[in-house]
């Protein structure tokens, strides 16, 4: 029997995405297919409810925050809204996004660690802590590098990261490094905080033999568990943090109060929603949290322990997901293999829609998987555009054409056999996490479209038997309604307007799969269909391989420079605009080389290959006006700002975006979306501005 849907509502949550850096296709494999999830079990009718948020806590921030010379907070806010942003921009759609740093989340983590203190979980220890005498401060985590003592590879204070990926205790790193100023670090001892790991051993077991989701997680963990578990120290020398319960110099271990998140989320959403957090977190509702494999530890080890001793329910599932390679290269930010969503994808004009086509449609959700170009405009082409696309497209077009709407007409009891049959095959892989599969049966339903439409000929019976052909195109556009709504979960978007586009009024994202042999309504009138799946030409791929190419060069060269600075700080390479937090002085000196005047826009046209950008020309007082790339496409409309006055900094070195060369800079207000900055009385264009 399939496990959905059920009586008991389902929590699903994606691991947090560190607050420290942009989101890259990588994020994406966890986000995308637990969206996917979530759609496809409103669609069998189950209750679900999706939270997720960002991760603020912890060295990964801090750090980072100190090289870019802003504090934490600025930090998390900047990137916060950036994966917010992202999330929605590929359709992956939380019901609460919340941060670790909201007020819930240090109740909720309070609440839970003077739970473990009170049930006898917890003990204070003298151990060895990294420290750095020449930075003269304490190491913990990613302040301290050194070498992995089970396999030998250069790992972190907390994590082997590039070797075996086991989780290290603090003192565990052999020939520990300041990861400040490059110098031996020492270890120096100091009392910290242990929760008793070692005590859930026989839970664990229990636990993890019964837990659903995908089998690595689970294999992983009992394998763990059985061979050996040591106690866990829970607390860290930081002020960044949720603080350790009566001492004010220690705050918990992010991988504490991160996953307690998850319930902090949750209790964001019941608040707005007048819904009950507890059904969940202390009832017997499913959790189920999707996951990059490499963290399968900390949820299915640290996690549950965690929230059986303080008293809390324990995930129902845990789903965890393959690697990500970058054109069959680990993934890898300083190497340059990553692809970037927005810069790298979105920005270029590719749907969202079909990224999440490409991602779940690759391969199973445990294996690796590998971006690369050419395959997914291949698969676009040759799936998405070839088969379901054109599908949809002639059904709609010799419908429209011929009938003007839906003609009246028997449906085949075998075409809706089919479609019960496919729901099947959809929803059982689903319920299974194996979205491949699920998507390649719906995929199967259109390619049957194909054939009923090219075998049945409806261009011939046109001519000759007007009723038969109306029967045959009401066949197809049964099918087509229901391939829209076993498509929904993965093309959210595009099946919206494919709804549209077939007469429906309804809400495709509320319907079921149900609705799917509901018999379409013979008389509803199709309006002209569009293509909803544009080729991808070889020259947009090209481009894209290009940029890839141009960024694995530059790492390159990039390393060899940096190498005689080995140990010293590596700089981030991905801030996003994080300059415009920065409060360093600068001379007027400095500020007088500005070349900053009024101008007057007098052409404005939106730049084909991106969601973002306007073309502008702008007549700044010089002979002829200048070109100008602004990121203003999606908040304003080019007829009416021509004419406008706009405040352009003229000397910033020249800039191709998009393929479109930019002299200069728009200067507009950075918020939710651009404001443009204009003079209070129009000006004589090219006046300076002091
Ligand atoms: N912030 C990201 C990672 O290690 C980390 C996940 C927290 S989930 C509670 O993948
Ligand atoms: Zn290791």
């Amino acid at each position: 029997m399939s496990k959905f849907p059920s009586d008991k509502p389902v929590l699903v949550t994606c691991g947090l995405p560190y607050a420290n850096g942009k989101a890259h296709v990588g994020h994406l494999r966890t986000y995308i297919p637990a969206d996917i999830f979530v759609r496809a079990l409103k669609k069998q009718g189950q209750e679900v409810t999706f939270v997720c948020g960002s991760d603020t806590h912890g060295t990964p921030i801090v750090v980072n925050a100190e090289q870019l010379n802003i504090t934490p907070k600025e930090l998390v806010r900047k990137y916060h809204k950036h994966f917010d942003d992202t999330f929605k921009d590929m359709n992956v759609n939380f019901d609460a996004f919340g941060t670790t740093d909201d007020p819930e989340n240090y109740n909720r983590t309070t609440d839970i660690v003077n739970k473990l203190i009170e049930n006898g979980y917890t003990y204070p220890k003298t151990i060895e802590i990294a420290y750095c005498p020449e930075c003269d401060r304490s190491l913990p985590d990613r302040y301290v590098e050194g070498t992995c003592p089970y396999c030998g590879e250069t790992a972190r204070g907390d994590e082997c990261d590039q070797g075996c990926e086991k989780h290290l205790e603090p003192g565990e790193l052999k020939e520990p490094k300041c990861t400040i100023c490059g110098g031996a670090a020492e270890y120096r001892k100091q009392e910290h905080y242990f929760f008793k790991l070692s005590e859930f051993k026989d839970f664990l077991l229990e636990h993890l033999e019964h837990m659903e989701g995908t089998s690595n997680a689970r294999n992983y963990a009992i394998g763990w568990v059985k061979k050996e578990l040591i106690d866990w120290c829970i607390t860290r020398n930081l002020e960044w943090g949720v603080k350790f319960p009566g001492h004010d110099d220690l705050v918990v271990y992010v991988w504490v109060d991160a996953p307690i998140g998850y319930i902090a989320f949750t209790e964001e959403w019941a608040k707005e929603n007048n819904e009950d957090w507890e059904k969940f977190w202390k009832g017997d509702g499913r959790i189920i949290h999707f996951i990059g494999g490499d963290i399968t530890y900390h949820h299915c080890v640290f996690w549950p322990a965690m929230l059986k001793g303080a008293g809390y329910s324990q995930p129902w599932g845990v789903v965890a997901s393959g690697m990500v390679k970058i054109e069959n290269k680990k993934f890898s930010k300083s190497r340059g293999y990553v692809v970037w969503v927005g810069e790298d994808y979105l920005d270029h004009g590719f749907h969202p829609d079909l990224l999440r086509y490409y991602l779940t449609s690759y391969t199973s959700h445990t294996k690796e998987l590998n971006f690369s170009w050419k395959v997914f405009q291949e698969k676009i082409n040759t799936e998405l555009v070839a088969v379901f696309g054109n599908f949809l497209y002639r059904t709609l077009l010799f419908t429209h054409k011929n009938f003007g709407e839906i003609p009246e007409g028997e449906i085949d009891r075998e075409v809706l056999d089919k479609i019960t049959d496919t729901i099947t095959k959809v929803n059982k892989p689903m319920g299974e996490y194996e979205f491949k599969k699920a998507v390649d049966s719906a995929m199967a339903l259109a390619s049957y479209g194909n054939v009923y439409f090219q075998s049945n000929e409806p261009w011939k019976l046109i001519k000759k038997d007007k009723a038969a052909c109306g029967k045959v195109v009401a066949n197809c556009a049964q099918i087509a309604k229901a391939l829209i709504l076993l498509f929904e979960p993965v093309l959210p978007q595009k099946m919206e307007d494919a709804w549209k586009q077939i007469g429906m009024s309804s809400d495709v994202h509320a319907a079921t799969y149900s609705d799917a042999t509901v018999l379409v309504n013979s008389g509803t009138t199709l309006p002209k269909p569009t293509i909803l799946f544009e080729k991808i030409e070889d020259d947009k791929t090209e481009e894209m391989e290009t940029i890839s190419n141009k960024r694995v060069a530059e790492a390159i060269a990039k390393e060899s420079g940096t190498k005689e600075k080995e140990g010293a700080v590596k700089k981030m390479e991905e801030e996003i605009e994080i300059e415009t937090i920065t409060t360093e002085e600068i001379t007027f000196d400095d500020f007088s080389k500005l070349d900053i005047r009024i101008g007057t826009i007098v052409t404005a046209e939106p730049v084909k290959k991106s969601n973002k950008l306007m073309r502008l020309e702008v007549d700044i007082g010089e002979d002829s006006p200048r070109q100008l790339v602004a990121g203003i496409k999606e908040t304003h409309d080019p007829e009416q700002i021509i004419g406008r006055q706009v405040v352009v900094l003229a000397n910033l070195k020249p800039a191709k975006l998009c393929g479109v060369e930019s002299r200069g800079m728009v200067l507009a207000g950075d918020t939710e979306g651009a404001v443009l900055l204009m003079p209070e009385e129009e000006v004589a264009p090219g006046t300076r501005v002091r």
